[in-house]
Order: C-alpha cells, then sequence, then structure tokens
C-alpha cells in the first residue's frame, strides 16, 4: 500500500532491482543453474544428481521466500488475528515436490531440469524426508499447516529442530528392529531460514520466592539459561501467494562455554553444562503414546512452549495494544497435552512481568488456549511428578498448585453444592494426583486452562467426554466440548502421490485441479462415471501403473520381486498392540494353513494376495518388536513356498516413512484400519486409502465410521465388537477365562502352527503369545472369527471385478468431507476466530 516511504535511496533504484518470481522455463533454468555456479560453487560439467537436486531446491526456495515475505509483510500491516499451532512433533516428509506444485510450476521446472539433462523422479528422490515425528499426530499437524497456508490463514507452526528426528529402522534377517540414528541436517537443508538474532533466554531450576505483598507474584531466579534460536521453514500454499511459517526452536548454550569455569580449571564442567543446552533439542522422543516422566522431554516441552510464547507476546506487543486483548489477537492450538505448559507459562508472565490480577490473568488464558486431545489409551495420558516439576520449574509447580486452588476449588465448591460430599469426584478431578510422589495431570491443566476441548473423530470426541473428562463435563457445561474430525491434505495425498489419478479425476470432472484440489467435494463428480465401461478401465489402469511403480521400488531397494497382479493388502502404521498387527499377521497364518490344506484344483480358485506391512516400534516396546519378528519369519517361509507363494506373500518393508507411504497407498486394494474399537482416536491413513480408491478392512473404530458414514457402508467391510462391548468382555476375560481352544478354534490352530517351531524359534514368541492366551486384553481372541469373515468377504467381492471398481471410485468420489481444509476451516471458525488475510488484498 502506497502509504510506507522507501526506507532510503531511490525508489526507482529499488524498484528496478526488485525481482519477481521465476515462472517460465528460461528464467526457471537461469535460476537453477546460477545455483549451481554461486550457492553450490559448482561447475556446471562437475554436477551430479544430488547438485542438480540442491540447486532446483534452491531456486524454488528462492520463490518460497518471495511469497513468504509478502505474506509476512501483509500479516505485519493487516494485523489481524493470527492462530499458533504448536506441536512437539511435524511429520514433513519431502519438501520440493509439494513445493513446486502449490506453486503450480512443476512442470516448468520438470521441463528446465529435462533441458539441464536430469531426471525430476531421481532429482525428487535425493531428498531426505523430515521426519520430526512419530506418526499421525505429527503427520496431522504437517497436513494442518498445509491447509492453513492454502485458505490463507494467519496461522503458523511452532515446534521443535530436532537435530536427529525419528530413527531409522533396520531389520535383521531374522526380523529384529535394530535403530540407527537420522542425522536428516547432515547434508544441507535448503528449506529452513536460520534466524540466529531471534532468540530467546530460557530459564531451568532456580529458586521460585512468592512476593507475599498481596499480590500473587514472585520472582523466579538462577538455575540455569538456556538460548532458543529460531529456524524457519516455509510453508507453502496451494495456488496462492500465502505462505505460512513454521517457526523450529534450537537450544544452545547461552554465551558459549562458561569463561569462569575454564580459568578454575574445571574444563569439563563448562564443556557439560554447554552440553546441557545443546540436548534439548538433540532429538525426537521415539515413544508413540506412552511418556516415562524423563526430565529431558519435559525440558523440551518447557523450552518450546516459553520460546514460542516469548514470541508470540513480543508480536503482539509491537501492536501497542493493552495486555487484556490478548485473546483478540492470539489463538494458541494445543496439539495434545504436550505444550500445556504455555497454560502456566501465560499465567507466569501475565502475573510476575505483567503484575496483572490473577482473575485477570486467568480470564486471558483460558479466552486465548485451545486443547485438543489424541487419545483415550491410559498409559498414553500424560502425568509429571510432582518433585521433578518442581525441581526444574518452581515456579510453574507454584502455579499449578494456585490454579488447582483458585480456579479448581471455585470449580470444587460448586462440585460440594452440586454433589455433596462427593469426595471421590474431587480426587478424580484435583490436577494432582495423589500417590508416590504426587503427579501433575496434564489433560485436567489443559482441559481448565482451555477455551474450548476437542476431539479427532465424533467416537473419540464423545469417549473423551463420557470418559477421561466426564467431571469436567457435567461441571463446565457440554459446549465447551466439542468434535474436528480429522482430515488429510489432498495435495500430498493425492496429487503429489499419485499424479496419474489426480489427472484422470481432472480430466474426466473437466475441472482444473487447482480447482478440486481446494474444493474436494467437487470429487462427487466422478459418480456417473461409475457406469462407463472405458473410465473404469483408465481408474483400473492408474492402480495396476502404480502397483508397478512400487514393485520397480521395491525391486531397487530391495531386491525383491512382487506379483502385480495379485490383490494389494496394505497395513502401515505405527507397531501398537492395539493397533493389532498382531490379528493381521495371525490372519496371514490362518490363510497360509487353510491353502496349504486345499487341493491344487481348489488353488485354482483363489485369487492371489499380497500383504504388505511397515512401521516402526519404539525402541523399548518388546511386544511390538516380537511382532515384527514373527512378520519377518513368517515371510520367510511362505514367499518361498511353492505350493503358496503364488497366492500369498508377505512384505515387511523397513523404515516406514511418509516417503515410502507416498509409493504405497495408491497400491492398494484394502488397507487395514483394525484397531480394537474405542482405541483408535481417528486414524488419518484411513483416509489416505480410501482417497485414493484403496476400500477399507476395519472395525468400527475412530474416523473409520465416519469414513463408512461418506462412502456407504456397502463400500466398507466392518468386523469385530463394538466400544461399548469392549469393557464387559474385557471383564469376561479377567473373571470368567475360556481356554483358546474352546472359544476359537480356528486361532488356536494359528498357535499350534507357531509353537510347532514352523516359523523359526518358537520361544521367541511365546511372550506375545502368552499376552493373548491370558488376558487379552486388545480382544484378538474375540474378534478373530469375524475378522477371517470380513476377509472371506473381501475375497468374493473382489471376483466380480467391474462391481469392485465400481466401490473405489464410488470411495474416492464421497472423501470430500475428509480433506484438512474443511478441518482448518472449523477450527478458524468455531474456535479461533481468525479470518483469511489474502496477500495483496
Ligand atoms: O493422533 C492421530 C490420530 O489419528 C490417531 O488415532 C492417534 O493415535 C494419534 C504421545 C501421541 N494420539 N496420541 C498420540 C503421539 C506421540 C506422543 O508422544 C501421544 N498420537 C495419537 C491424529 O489425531
Amino acid at each position: 500500500s502506497g502509504k510506507e516511504k522507501w526506507p532510503r535511496g531511490d525508489e526507482k533504484t529499488w524498484k528496478d532491482a526488485i525481482r519477481g518470481p521465476d515462472t517460465d522455463t528460461t528464467s526457471i533454468t537461469k535460476s537453477v543453474v546460477n545455483h549451481v555456479q554461486t550457492s553450490l560453487a559448482r561447475q556446471a560439467y562437475n554436477l551430479d544428481t544430488s547438485g542438480a537436486y540442491q540447486a532446483a531446491a534452491l531456486s524454488v526456495r528462492d520463490n518460497l521466500i518471495l511469497n513468504w515475505n509478502d505474506t509476512q509483510l501483509q500479516y505485519t500491516r493487516k494485523a489481524p488475528k493470527r492462530a499458533y499451532y504448536l506441536s512437539l512433533e511435524f511429520l514433513m516428509g519431502r519438501t520440493l515436490d509439494n513445493a513446486m506444485l502449490n506453486l503450480g510450476l512443476k512442470d516448468n521446472y520438470k521441463e528446465s531440469v529435462d533441458k539441464l539433462g536430469f531426471n525430476m523422479e531421481d532429482l525428487l528422490e535425493q531428498e531426505r524426508d523430515a521426519a520430526l515425528g512419530n506418526g499421525g499426530l505429527g503427520r496431522l499437524a504437517a497436513c494442518y499447516l498445509d491447509s492453513s497456508a492454502s485458505q490463507e490463514l494467519p496461522v503458523w507452526g511452532y515446534g521443535l529442530r530436532y537435530r536427529y528426528g525419528i530413527f531409522q529402522q533396520l531389520i535383521s534377517p531374522e526380523g529384529q528392529q535394530l535403530e540407527a540414528p537420522d542425522p536428516w541436517l547432515e547434508m544441507q537443508n535448503p528449506w529452513e531460514l536460520p534466524r540466529l538474532d531471534v532468540n530467546y533466554e530460557i530459564r531451568f531450576y532456580g529458586q521460585a520466592e512468592r512476593l507475599n505483598d498481596g499480590t500473587p507474584r514472585a520472582h523466579w531466579t538462577g538455575g540455569q539459561e538456556v538460548l532458543a534460536v529460531a529456524y524457519d521453514v516455509m510453508i507453502p500454499g496451494c495456488y496462492t501467494k500465502s505462505t505460512n511459517n513454521l517457526r523450529l526452536w534450537e537450544s544452545k548454550p547461552k554465551r558459549g562455554f562458561d569463561l569462569n569455569s575454564f580459568n578454575a580449571g574445571n574444563y569439563e564442567g563448562a564443556v557439560g553444562e554447554s552440553n546441557s543446552a545443546f540436548a534439548i533439542t538433540s532429538v525426537l522422543y521415539p515413544n508413540d503414546q506412552t511418556t516415562f516422566g524423563k526430565e529431558l522431554r519435559l525440558k523440551q516441552q518447557y523450552f518450546w512452549t516459553a520460546a514460542s510464547l516469548a514470541d508470540m507476546i513480543r508480536r503482539f506487543k509491537n501492536l501497542g495494544k493493552p495486555i487484556t486483548d490478548i485473546p483478540d489477537y492470539i489463538a494458541i492450538q494445543l496439539n495434545d497435552t504436550h505444550p500445556t505448559l504455555v497454560i502456566p507459562e501465560l499465567m507466569r508472565i501475565l502475573v510476575d512481568e505483567e503484575d496483572l490480577d490473577w482473575d485477570v490473568a486467568w480470564k486471558i488464558t483460558t479466552n486465548t488456549v485451545f486443547y485438543t486431545n489424541h487419545t483415550v489409551l491410559p498409559e498414553a495420558l500424560e502425568k509429571w511428578p510432582v518433585p521433578l516439576m518442581e525441581h526444574l520449574l518452581p515456579r510453574h509447580m507454584q502455579i499449578i498448585f494456585d490454579i488447582n486452588m483458585y480456579a479448581l476449588s471455585h470449580f470444587l465448591q460448586t462440585v460440594e453444592r452440586k454433589f455433596p460430599n462427593d469426595r471421590d469426584r474431587l480426587a478424580r478431578m484435583s490436577l494432582i494426583e495423589e500417590g508416590y510422589p504426587q503427579q501433575v495431570r496434564m489433560a485436567h491443566l489443559a482441559c481448565i486452562g482451555s477455551k474450548k476441548v476437542n476431539g479427532v473423530a465424533e467416537l473419540h470426541s464423545d469417549l473423551v467426554r463420557t470418559t477421561i473428562l466426564k467431571d469436567f463435563v457435567e461441571l463446565e457445561g457440554i459446549s465447551k466440548f466439542s468434535n474436528v474430525t480429522n482430515g488429510i491434505t489432498p495435495r500430498r495425498w493425492l496429487d503429489q502421490c499419485n499424479p496419474e489419478l489426480s489427472a484422470l479425476i481432472s480430466k474426466t470432472l473437466k475441472v482444473d485441479k487447482s480447482v478440486w484440489l481446494k474444493d474436494l467435494d467437487r470429487l462427487e463428480g466422478l459418480l456417473p462415471f461409475t457406469e462407463d465401461a472405458a473410465f473404469r478401465e483408465e481408474w483400473a489402469a492408474v492402480k495396476q501403473h502404480n502397483k508397478e511403480r512400487l514393485a520397480a521400488h521395491v525391486k531397487a531397494t530391495l531386491g525383491l520381486d512382487i506379483n502385480t497382479h495379485a490383490m494389494f493388502d496394505v497395513q502401515i502404521k505405527r507397531l501398537h498392540e492395539y493397533k493389532r498387527q498382531t490379528l493381521n499377521i495371525l490372519g496371514v497364518i490362518h490363510r497360509y494353513i487353510t491353502l496349504k490344506a486345499m487341493s491344487p484344483e481348489e488353488r485354482k480358485k483363489v485369487n492371489p494376495r499380497v500383504v504388505f506391512f511397515a512401521g516402526k516400534a519404539a525402541p523399548g516396546y518388546y511386544i511390538a518388536k516380537i511382532t515384527i519378528r514373527l512378520i519377518v519369519n513368517v515371510a520367510n517361509i511362505i514367499n518361498v513356498d511353492p505350493d503358496t507363494k503364488d497366492l500369498l506373500s508377505l512384505y515387511f518393508l523397513p523404515d516406514y516413512s511418509v516417503s515410502l507411504a507416498e509409493i504405497l497407498i495408491p497400491t492398494s486394494d484394502i488397507s487395514q484400519h483394525i484397531s480394537t474399537a474405542g482405541t483408535e482416536a481417528s486414524g488419518t491413513s484411513n483416509m489416505k486409502f480410501c482417497l485414493n480408491g484403496g476400500l477399507l478392512v476395519g472395525t468400527v473404530d475412530g474416523a473409520n465410521i465416519e469414513i463408512a458414514e461418506s462412502v456407504g457402508e456397502e463400500n466398507v467391510f466392518f468386523f469385530g465388537h463394538l466400544t461399548p462391548a469392549v469393557e464387559d468382555l474385557r471383564h469376561e476375560h479377567r473373571y470368567h477365562p475360556v481356554p483358546l481352544e474352546q472359544k476359537c478354534p480356528a486361532l488356536a490352530r494359528v498357535f499350534e502352527k507357531i509353537s510347532s517351531g514352523a516359523f523359526g524359534d518358537a520361544g521367541v514368541y511365546e511372550p506375545l503369545l502368552a499376552t493373548i492366551r491370558t488376558g487379552d486384553y486388545y480382544l484378538i481372541t474375540e474378534d478373530f472369527d469375524s475378522y477371517i469373515q470380513a476377509l472371506a468377504m473381501v475375497d468374493e467381492a473382489y471376483l466380480d471385478r467391474t462391481e469392485w471398481v465400481k466401490k473405489s471410485i464410488r470411495t474416492t468420489a464421497r472423501m470430500g468431507k475428509f480433506s484438512s481444509d474443511r478441518c482448518i476451516m472449523e477450527y478458524a471458525d468455531s474456535y479461533w476466530n481468525i479470518e483469511p488475510c489474502p496477500v495483496g488484498k
């Protein structure tokens, strides 16, 4: 806007020199070659594929930076309310392809790279995944950033810049998972902008002394101070200039080494202190859905929330508004309880530094913060020992006790009135769980400190309301507790991972992808084409090509041959007992036994099937690691059995990642989402498979339910007990155990096979089998028969290939609801109260 003056110099000189984006092939080529010569300091004749990737990435990055600058300037000028998505995990995957597609420049870059003598596919393969997450929670954060930018919403992400992302998984020939570090920053990372000038000092330990001057204030002094330094990752929107920011913090010592210690001869102590500062952001914790009360993890959480909040407040203060206006300019979304410390940290700033009354500070806080719960599994609910919290964050521990007093006891008085003498209720609701030691219940703190609380699928949000936060619903009213069903970005999870299908859709709908990728309900336009035989053939051909692409990849990386004319059956996710990869592998063994018992004549009628598994087990998760072992050893046997190998084969693909998912998902005929009912909060890969025309085999759990509602129950294969039955069944198991042979003879035969040593030393698997034989917390024995039946129905349905392809088309066509654009609009409208802030308007 014309109001601003050029800061210095001659306006025309500036304007002539300022460059625009490189969009046509000629300027793209120039920019790529320029980066080869200057940024990479290489001669053109000396360029390899890795260098070509770097140069192309730097050229794309230039374009992103220009858009990023314009977007951020626009935000500064318009000063809209902003939302901040706080997540300890951002599972971004690769960036180059996504960036080119969102910029609408992929074809031009491809042409340019071609002319320079390189192949775009090879270049893309050079990039390492940014794997700063464990699974669904981290990938959801990445999808939400893509949607926020695509919807032109002023949303920033805040996270940690781990030097090591999720470990690399190696599988030994015996099927053991081995973990290797993921030094993803060893190569230059063109996608981040170091902001060494944006930094904050973060305090740990020390003393907190209340002033006791009639105010709630305290002084927090001493301890260790660590520097948080910002690295910015640009998040391009799809077909828009809007380019948002993901700010990742790196920890480092406040001032190099402590010179005093040096001079006192304490070299080790000085280096130790500096190492402990670097250690904070050194590694992502690889435990999905379990917490271990580790001090370093709590340090990560505070380091990140304190730096992020300091950054938000500095930005807010630049607006010159009264501090009480914070909720009008800032919305903070907590991605699970990991960033819950923002609540006491914001209270500390408002009370101790801004000198506000407690009640005023509490009102600001509870109007600014929003909390998303992602799990109801008891072992995943965060609790921190009070002594640890007191030691590391003495002031925050005081504040949490005060919140418990003021906010809760205020509540608790209401409770007293509403439910007199209900001592159990008081103990249940307290922020502090009694015991040795006492523990802080982070979900309770997140709940009472937030304006709204949501779960991630209808069923899950119901469970949040009726189980873990039931008492709070009774107290605060139901309207605070709602649902935002998860979604996925169709940019990465259709256009990027399945370009042929994307092209077929655009051609069929006669709509440019720039339209339907941002309005996914448009896919419904495919429905009439289910009756078009030529279209169905094209649809099936795309699936076939995707299978071949995967087979080529597996051949190149693992040296294995895959039968691409089989049905592809895929289960890819973290290894977890509740996700029941065991049910799947036991089902595979059952199938193998059944095939072996058939005559050659009977076998001829069987449709070939290839089963894929991929996923990592937390390094300390013993049972999950045995499950991998069983899968690998079953594969070793059945893949070479001449009787069956053409009809059934099995692959455990090592080192599952976002990039591997992008190759696997478009190949599936069916995918498995078979958690014990009530345990999988949502699931998001279920959505990715269905969007790509794979049918779903699953339990009545998480988002499976809503997917079935959308695509039609006739197009999914449901099985198993429902959520309300689960508790009763577990109770039955405990108090009226029935021997496996009696309860589920088919499964007993599978167990016998394993115990006979058919898949190697049976002793290895015994601890896994024992969890099922005794206790069976995840109800394998209860669901096995109906699982086998569901797979039989899959086989039967697959016989009618025409009808199958129709199901596939209908599934894709009805997945519009699951675009993460819809989720982000819901958060923007019903939670954050923010509006689009487009560039140049
Ligand atoms: O979050 C996803 C859901 O789709 C999945 O169903 C859910 O299991 C997943 C602690 C978690 N819940 N909890 C976690 C991850 C890491 C950690 O340290 C908990 N992940 C989920 C997205 O909503």
